[in-house]
Parts: structure tokens; sequence; C-alpha cells
């Protein structure tokens, strides 16, 4: 696994140079029309990891869909993780990453059909991608004085910048390229398909797809099957026989941008420290484990307060943040929450949230899951309790 990491580098990506011959035939039929097509996607640069691991279970549903639907086979490229804002280790490459350095892939191979970006390169050569579709709002103005919800999509100028070069790979180019406003769920996506017949296409901004059901069967069928590599489960077992042998509770709080983003749903750390506080007491609890984006002085901070109880947080040593990078050790922070004896996470927080989920495949208790921290002096309401659909 890391050996395919380390050699997977946009400028290094491996390109079959030889392009399928066309004219080369199969019973009087193209051989390309035999062969699987591929749909890639790239997510609003912005959006942080967890919320682009739920736009990979909208897009892996109108996969599923459009195998049901098409005559073709359908393969789902996974995008490659790129240079995230909020990886902040200034001195790592995080660049054109496979899912395989955080995922288990042969998992999400056994409920959805994907590939990696450089298997897809291996399979379609330098042939450019049929279609580049750029995902756009319908208009806002419109849509306030006649609200709409009804599923549409239609052709459109484009409103914002198109994306030229995707992942800094000058080699994925596009036969044409269009802007559609788009309302609705993710298996609409098929209808565009369906209109533009490509053999390769690529949309940006799937993020705008909406899930087709969320929380329902399939939600949960392609959720389970996204579990985490097996390296990081390994480091974050070690962590935990090291220094959480006894029960304890997690506590996430996500810190940084969300001070300004959320001010209302992020506590003071005195009064973070006195949330968790208790919750140990009714709990019977005696260790922490913190999971935070915040910095070293509010961490030590937040140790002072907990005292007497025993507060630990997952220190990542060189060779492990070489390895697996800032999203890695962001993972191996869920892991630890997710098989915690308690969890506390901060609202509105996707991490917080896959947490939750994860908590919810393994069948743990829910009063013991649905918990986030309240602004101070705030009475806040707690998370929707989403249960796992078999
Ligand atoms: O994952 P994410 O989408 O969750 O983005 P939110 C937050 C990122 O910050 C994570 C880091 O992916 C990590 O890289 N991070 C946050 C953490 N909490 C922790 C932690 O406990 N431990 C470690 N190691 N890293 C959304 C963003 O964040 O917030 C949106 O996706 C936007 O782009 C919005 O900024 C306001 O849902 O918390």
């Amino acid at each position: 696994v890391l050996l395919t990491a380390i050699q997977f580098r946009c400028s290094k990506c491996a390109v079959d140079n030889r392009l399928l011959d066309e004219e080369e035939t199969l019973a009087g039929h193209s051989i390309l029309d035999t062969l699987p097509r591929y749909v890639l996607y790239d997510v609003n640069k912005p959006e942080g990891f967890n919320l682009r691991r739920d736009v990979f279970i909208r897009m892996a549903s109108f996969i599923h869909h459009m195998n049901k639907v098409s005559d073709y086979q359908w393969i789902l490229v996974l995008p490659p993780w790129h240079r995230l804002y909020h990886w902040r280790s200034s001195n790592l490459v995080q660049d054109c990453l496979p899912w395989s350095l955080f995922f288990n892939v042969d998992s999400i191979k056994k409920s959805t059909p994907v590939v990696e970006l450089h298997e897809f390169f291996q399979m379609n050569g330098l042939r450019p991608l049929d279609a580049q579709v750029t995902l756009q709002d319908f208009n806002v103005k419109s849509f306030e004085q006649y609200p709409d919800f009804s599923d549409k999509w239609e052709v459109a100028n484009c409103k914002d910048r198109v994306q030229k070069e995707f992942w800094n790979l000058n080699n994925l180019t596009f036969t044409k390229s269009l802007c559609i406003s788009f309302q609705g769920i993710s298996t609409l996506l098929a209808d565009i398909v369906q209109e533009l017949q490509p053999r390769t296409i690529i949309f940006d901004h799937a993020e705008l797809a909406l899930h087709n059901y969320y929380g329902g069967q399939e939600y949960w069928m392609i959720r389970k099957s996204m579990q985490f590599s097996k390296n990081l489960h390994e480091i974050a077992k070690e962590f935990k026989n090291r220094n959480l042998k006894q029960d304890y509770l997690c506590a996430h709080l996500r810190r940084r941008d969300f001070l300004y983003g959320h001010p209302s749903d992020v506590p003071s750390i005195n009064d973070t420290a006195r949330q968790i506080k208790e919750k140990l007491i009714l709990l019977n609890i005696k260790t922490v484990f913190v999971a935070t984006d915040t910095s070293k002085t509010e961490v030590e901070e937040l140790k002072n307060y907990l005292q007497p109880y025993q507060m630990f947080k997952f220190e990542a040593d060189k060779k492990t943040l070489n390895n697996f990078l800032d999203g890695g050790v962001a993972i191996i922070d869920q892991i630890i929450c997710s098989q915690a004896n308690y969890f506390i996470g901060t609202s509105k927080s996707t991490f917080s949230f896959r947490i939750q989920e994860e908590r919810e495949i393994f069948g743990l208790p829910i009063e013991t899951t649905f918990n986030s921290f309240c602004g101070d002096n705030i009475e806040c309401t707690q998370p929707t309790k989403w249960r796992l659909v078999e």
C-alpha cells in the first residue's frame, strides 16, 4: 500500500500511451462498445475529507443506477486525494494520493465497481475523456421568487471558472466541455449520460448531486464498504493497547475555522472541560481521548482543566506522519473515537458525523454515540440519530 502511495504522484502518474484502435471491431461493433465505461468526478475545492466521503456515496449510488438501466458496464474512478485545505503540514507532499492509502479499496470494490485513477489511466491510455460536465446551481434569484424543488437539469452558460486541469494532470483532457445547471439526486446524472452517450465522462462539482435516499439501505451498504485501511487500524490499535486499556470517553473538538464558521456550536476550552467532566462523573469513566484540529497550546490548556482525569491525544511520530500524512492521522483519531465507550462530537462537523456512523456500524448503544458539545451557556439540541438500516 505504501509503495503504491509513494509511487503515485501526479508528475509520475503512469500513463499507458497505447490508444485502443477505434477501427478494431468485434462482430461488427467497435471493440470499445464491449469495454466498460467510466465516470470520473471531482468536488468543490475547499470541501474537507469527510464531506468528500459522503459525495462518494452519492456517486456510487449513481453508478449502481447506471449499471441497472444501461446496456454498458459502468465503473466509478476514485478521485485522488489532493491538497486539501485542512491538511496543514506544509513540509509534506500531499498530492494525488490513492484511496488505498486511507481505505480498504478491496472492501469498497465488493459493493461498487471502482478503480483508482492510475488504474483508469492504464486502461484508457491518453485518450481524451469524451465529456467534461461542470455542474452548477440554478439561478438562486428565480428560486427565491418561485420555490421549485423539482429535480431538473439544463445545459447553461458557465457561471464560474471551468476547471482546466484536474489534480494538476495536464494529460487528462476532454473532447467536449459543458456546464449544466443541476438540481436533484445523483441518479438524475444518468439522464445527462443518456443524452451525451460518453464512454468516459468527468463531473466537476459532484457535491451538487444529492443523495437518492440519505440513510436508506443502499446508503448504508455503500457506507459500510468504506472501511479504513488495515495499516491505519493497526496504528490505532497499538496506540490503544499502550494508552487506553481502560474505558475511555472520546471528545472530538472541531475548532479552527469552526470558531468563526459555527461560533455558537463551539464551547470555550474551559467549558469544553466542564462538559466532559460532567459526563465522566455520570459514566464513572476516568480517561479521555481527545481528537482535535486545535493548537498545542489549547490542548495543554484542556489537559490542565481536565485534571485529575487522564487525557490522551494521538501524536503521530515522524514515520507515521511521512507515510500516512495529515489525512491518515485524522483517520487514526476517527478510528480511536469510533471505538470509545462514549463519544461527544462537534455539532455540524462531518468529521464527527462519520464517527457516529462508524459507531452505528459497530452496533454501539445510541446513547453513547449521538452526543455533541454545546456552545458556552447554550442549551443546544443533540444530533439527529441516523440509525443503520440493513
Ligand atoms: O473532515 P472535514 O470535512 O470535517 O474537514 P468538517 C475537517 C478537516 O480538519 C479533517 C481536520 O478532514 C481533518 O483534516 N480535522 C478536524 C482533524 N478535526 C480533526 C481531529 O480531531 N483530528 C485531526 N487529526 N484532524 C467542514 C469542511 O469540516 O467544515 C468544510 O469540510 C468547511 O470544508 C466546513 O470548512 C466549515 O465537517 O468538520
